[in-house]
């Protein structure tokens, strides 16, 4: 067990969608900190590093749409292993997988509308928060 920090973006549609206080009230009520915060709007570069395992993917177009289509909310989130607790939370990439009771289960009906990320190792944590805070 290990206390860990972990990239949390809150993508567009869930600021469009009036979810950012019951996204963060999970986080909140599983017993995460919110160690540092910011609304910010996205550029093709930030995005493009950011998604880079992706760019040859044929969804690459759709998916920088979406994450240009208004502000993310970028957070620090903090915990006992908050890296894979976040992604539990999250629920799967596959929405269609996710639970109930998870964000994406709850909130999602599309693979790439899917309203949160999260990092998934502490390799990409730490790029991450470097990345998008400094
Ligand atoms: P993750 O967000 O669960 O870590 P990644 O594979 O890193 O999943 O994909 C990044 C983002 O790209 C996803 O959150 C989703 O928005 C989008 N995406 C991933 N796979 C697909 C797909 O098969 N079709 C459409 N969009 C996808
Ligand atoms: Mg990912």
């Amino acid at each position: 067990m290990a206390v860990e920090q972990t990239y949390i973006m809150l993508k567009p549609d869930a600021i469009q969608r009036q979810l950012l206080g019951e996204i963060i009230s999970r986080i909140e009520r599983k017993g995460y900190q919110i160690v540092q915060a910011k609304l910010m709007d996205l550029d093709s570069e930030i995005i493009a590093n950011h998604y880079a395992h992706l760019l040859e993917q044929n969804f690459y177009s759709k998916l920088e749409a979406y994450m240009l289509s208004g502000p993310v909310f970028a957070m620090i989130v903090e915990g006992e292993e908050a890296i894979q607790g976040m992604r539990t939370l999250m629920g799967p990439t596959n929405v269609f997988a996710a639970m109930p009771g998870t964000i994406r289960g709850d909130f999602a009906t599309d693979l790439t509308y899917n309203t949160i990320h999260g990092s998934d190792s502490p390799e990409a944590a730490e790029v991450e928060i470097k990345q998008f805070f400094g």
